[in-house]
This record gives C-alpha cells, structure tokens and sequence, in this order.
C-alpha cells in the first residue's frame, strides 16, 4: 500500500484511531478524565525527583490538569489549576492556587475552591476569572451538584484588600446556571471569560454538545447574577463531540499587543477555541464575531474540528488565555499530560505539567496565531554557548557542547541552501501532518530533511528525542514538516510514544531560513517553530539521558547539506516553583 494511502483517512476513522490510541489512559466518556478509584487517595511514600521539571508550572507532588482562571490583579499574577490533593491520578479536584509577580516565580496558596455545597460537592471543575467594573475579579466555575449535574457557579475573593486573593466565597444563590430546557447535563461545562457588550449585557459561553455537534452555549446577564441563554448557541459544529474548556477572545489585527476579552469593533478579529474530548487535542479557528446576532463564524481558511489549526500539535490540552493588561499582552497557558503509565506515575508520586506560558497574537497575514514564551522566561538563562555557520554535511551529526542541556533553552537558524532534493509531496498527506510524520519520522533519510535536533539524548545517542524539519516539494510551493519523534527516546517500553507534527506556513524557497526554539526541561520537550508559527510539546522519560548524562546534537538527515547559521544555548535555572505556602 502506498504511503499516501496509509495516512489518508476520514474523519471519522481518524477520530476512531485517536480514541483506540488514547484510551490507553483516557477514559472516553462524559467524565473526560481516566478515573482509577483505588489509587485517587493513594499518597505516594516517595516523590521521585529523577524527572520532575526544573522550570515549568509543576506543584511539589500529585496530580494536576487543567489551568484554570489565569488573571492578572493588582501587581500579582494567579493561577489556578485542577488538583488532586490526595494523589497521582485525577480525583478529589480542587481549584489549587498559586501567585507570581513575574510568571515564573510562583508561590502555592491554600487551595480556593474545594467541594463544600450541594451545587460542587461532586465536583469543582474548570472555569475562569473575569475582572469587574471597580476592579473586582470573581471566578465562573463548573460545580458537580448532588445530582451529578453539570452546574455553573460563581465565587468571589473574600478580601479584596489581600494582595493574593487566598478566601474565596461562594455565595448562597449559587448554581448561577443551570442545565434546563434540553441540556445534557454531563456535558455541560468549564465557562469562559465573560466580555461586555455594547448593549450593556455581559456574555459568556459554556461548552457542551447535543448528539455529536459540539456547541458553545451563549448566556447573558445585565448583573453577572441572573443569566439567560441566548436563543442560538455562539458557535457549533457537527461532527466534533463534546467541546470541552473553550475560549474566546479579540485579537488585534496589526501587531503583537494583546485586547482585553471585552474589546469588540474595528482592526479587531476574534478567536475560538475547543478542547475536543474526541481526539483529547485542540483547535482553534480565526473569524469575525457579530455582536449584534451574537453570532462567531470562522474565516474561510480556519476549517473547525479535527483538521483545524491547534496552538499545539503535541501534548497540550484545556488551555486557557487571559489579557495581562501590565504587560499589554494575552497569555497562554495549556496542561501537559504525562505519557508514562499510570502506574509509574503513581510511584513518581505526581503528573501533569503547566507549559511556559505563551504570548500569543494574531500573525501578519491574519490566517493563524503566533506563540513565543513570555519574555520573563529568559531571566532564567545562566550559562550560554553560540555557534555559528556549520554544515552539517548529509547523514552527519555533530555535538553541542559547553553547556549541560537537561534544562535547557536553544535556539537555532539552519539555511537550506538548495530544494533541489526535497520529496515529492502527496496532497492527500495534507490534513495529517502527525500521520506523515509517523511514516518518515527522524531516522527516515529524506531529500532536505530530517535536519534539527536530538534532545535529551544519552552520550552515544541510543535515547534521543528528534525535533526536525523536512521540507517536500508540491506542485506550486514547498511544504515544511515540523515533527517531534520521541520513538527512540527512552529504553522504557510501557511509554506513550506518539510522533506528533504540523506544517510550518512559510515560504521556504524565498526565505530559506528556518528557526526552532527548544525549551527543554527533562521530561518535556517545548518546540517553536519558525518564531513560534508551528509549536510542538511533548513528553519524555528517558532512562540514560538523565541530569549530567544529558547531551545535545544537531542532525541532517537528508541528501541535501544544511547550513547551521546559528545556534545558542543556555541553561536553565531554577525558579522558586510552588516549594511551600505562603
Ligand atoms: N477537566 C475538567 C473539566 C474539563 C476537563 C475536570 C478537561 O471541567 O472539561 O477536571 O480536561
């Protein structure tokens, strides 16, 4: 069977396949999350610090998902996020709770939403923060009531005038929104940022789905109390299932400034996203939002559903922005899943990751979204070595030393000096980016590619994990692969080890110069390509590659030779990461 026809395949047998392939740890059901009850309150006597982030958004121990109600108030940056405080497995969620003044350094408060009411004491699930007129934050949460229905609660901070926000109270006419008139009340969920209309009513959307169309509901409210569904659903589309954390917000036409969620008019486009529980990844879509019907529809080119733009093509879900407005900007923050088995995690005694959070704007040519870490991260870079103009000649590889990389920061320009070589492409590999990759992943000799790099590899490379490009040439342009190929990374056989990969939109043949940023951070790998056109994230447990035993090359696996213009490396250091309550 030709290759081509390997990876082509409908929606639904690509869905199909991605449910077969992740149900391994994802119990697909209305749930959303794997449910192991006897190892929900199962404390770990051990809490292996072997491959635990350096860097990243991580608790000491346990079990986190998704980020929720991420905001900026008063000089402080918060995060809240779903935490089992009893083990590492999903279970016994609470709202746990963490602050910052620069996104980096975070410290851990007291948890601030726990099951305490009859509208959440079967759950207190995802949500988020909006800030009032006056100042005044309050968080929109999703409550499990006693009748296991999906319920939408409010919370307020109990005393403004403590600059962390560690109270918060619920009041008594909670649940705010109820699953009435149709709705499937385990699917109803994780509401989004309020914005303001300029007919004075605020709106919000709630993710759900009615048969297989995925829809976000629309609620307005003149007093943020009482709230009424609008007659047509924001955005819905058939086909997608539950649509799980969305998000919704304004980006500006021209620049990298961030809109606060509320900002609606001219030189302003707006952006949808969805958390598909189907596939467990996500995609957004780029469109115009009528305020008057009330109504979002997504650009011509912005497909939605499972061949749509994602932030991430690798292990990245329920993500969430939130306007800073001190540093003009709108940030990201997605969860990172383990892709070790639950048993290991279970001895690790944690699981789950928060990326680097990502400023993220709406690219030049207005058809998708650029993300780049918060500049804050770079404060973190000790260490540094550079080295430029190096061939790295077909079939070669070549040592990055001077620095230890098992946390570390790289960036890197190759040149592709000719295209003359590059594969033939089949268009019918056009929406299955990840599938191709899967057929020619690192070690596959290619025309112009494979070249980039392997993380996270042991000294004589049997572990290594290949970030790369692979360029192929179609009838009118040429086509870049950016692909993450972890198959070789650890010696671990009981792994999740998926070839994640999306196109790269640029000309290659006018610039021919490509860059990859890599921060990595001893179990993940994130990837930015092209100044963070195309991002890639993913996990890794290596067995020899581990702390000084770290090493990094730069590899060309194609018949073409590339020129290395540039690399630099830092290493990383450690911030203060949640190490104690305030
Ligand atoms: N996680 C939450 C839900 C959400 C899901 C529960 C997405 O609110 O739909 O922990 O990961």
């Amino acid at each position: 069977m030709g290759a081509s026809r390997k990876i082509a395949g409908t929606w639904v047998v690509m869905v199909a396949v991605a449910v077969a392939v992740l149900s391994r740890w994802v119990d697909v059901a209305e749930a959303s999350h794997a449910v192991y009850e006897h190892l929900q309150s199962l404390e770990s006597s051990n809490y292996d610090p072997k491959l635990r982030t350096g860097y990243h958004f991580q608790p000491p121990k346990h079990w986190i998902n998704d980020p929720n109600g991420p905001m900026y108030y008063n000089g402080v940056y918060h995060l809240f996020y779903q935490y089992n405080p009893k083990g590492a497995v999903w279970g016994n969620i609470v709202w746990a709770h963490s602050v910052s003044t620069d996104l980096i350094n975070w410290l851990a408060v007291e948890p601030a939403i726990h099951p305490t009411e009859p509208f959440d004491i079967n759950g207190c699930w995802s949500g988020s923060a909006t800030i009032l007129p006056g100042n005044r934050p309050v968080i929109l949460y999703t409550g499990v009531d006693t009748l296991s229905r999906q319920v939408q609660n409010i919370a307020f901070p109990k005393n403004l005038s403590d600059p962390y926000l560690r109270k918060w109270v619920k009041p008594k006419y909670n649940p705010l929104i109820q699953p009435v008139g149709g709705i499937n009340a385990s699917s109803f969920r994780d509401p989004t940022t309020a914005w303001y209309g300029r007919d004075g009513r605020w709106r919000l959307v709630i993710g759900s789905k009615r048969g297989m169309r995925g829809e976000a509901i629309l609620y307005r409210s003149r007093d943020f109390k009482r709230w009424v569904k609008a007659k047509h659903a924001l955005h819905t589309a058939g086909g997608t299932g539950m649509w799980e954390c969305p998000d919704f917000y304004p980006v500006s036409i021209d620049g990298k400034q961030g809109l606060d969620t509320s900002e609606y008019g001219e030189g302003v486009k707006h952006v949808f996203k969805v958390s598909l529980d189907l596939t467990r990844y996500e995609y957004y879509t780029v469109g115009t939002y009528d305020q008057e019907k009330d109504q979002y529809v997504p650009d011509g080119a912005s497909p939605d559903g499972n061949t749509g733009l994602r932030y991430d093509y690798g292990n990245f879900y329920a993500s969430k922005t939130f306007y800073d407005a001190a540093g003009k900007r709108r940030i990201l923050w997605g969860w990172a899943n383990e892709s070790d088995s639950v048993t290991d995690d279970n001895s690790k005694g944690w699981a789950g990751i928060q990326v680097i959070p990502r400023a993220v704007w709406l690219d030049k040519e207005g058809k998708q979204l650029v993300q780049w870490p918060v500049e804050e991260i770079e404060t973190l870079r000790g260490k540094q070595i550079q080295i430029k103009h190096k061939i790295v000649k077909s079939g070669k590889f070549f040592e990055v030393k001077g620095i230890q990389t098992a946390q570390a920061d790289v960036e890197v320009i190759f040149d592709v000096k000719s295209l003359e070589k590059a594969e033939p492409f089949d268009p019918s590999w056009s929406t299955n980016p990840q599938g191709l990759c899967g057929i020619k992943g690192g070690e596959v000799k290619g025309g112009v590619g494979p070249f980039g790099l392997f993380v996270l590899a042991s000294s004589k490379l049997e572990e290594r994990t290949a970030v790369f490009f692979r360029v192929f040439r179609s009838d009118d342009k040429h086509v870049v692969l950016m692909c993450n190929d972890p198959t070789r990374s650890s010696y671990k056989s009981n792994l999740y080890k998926p070839t994640f990969a999306g196109f790269v939109d640029v000309d290659i043949a006018k610039n021919s110069k490509i860059s990859l940023r890599t921060l990595i951070d001893h179990s993940v790998v994130e990837s930015f390509g092209e100044n963070g056109k195309t991002c890639i994230t993913s996990r890794v447990y290596p067995s020899l590659a581990v702390g000084s035993n770290v090493h990094l090359f730069v590899f060309n696996n194609g018949a073409e030779d590339i020129e290395m213009s540039q690399l630099k490396g830092w290493e990383m250091k450690n911030p203060r990461m949640n190490d104690g309550e305030i």
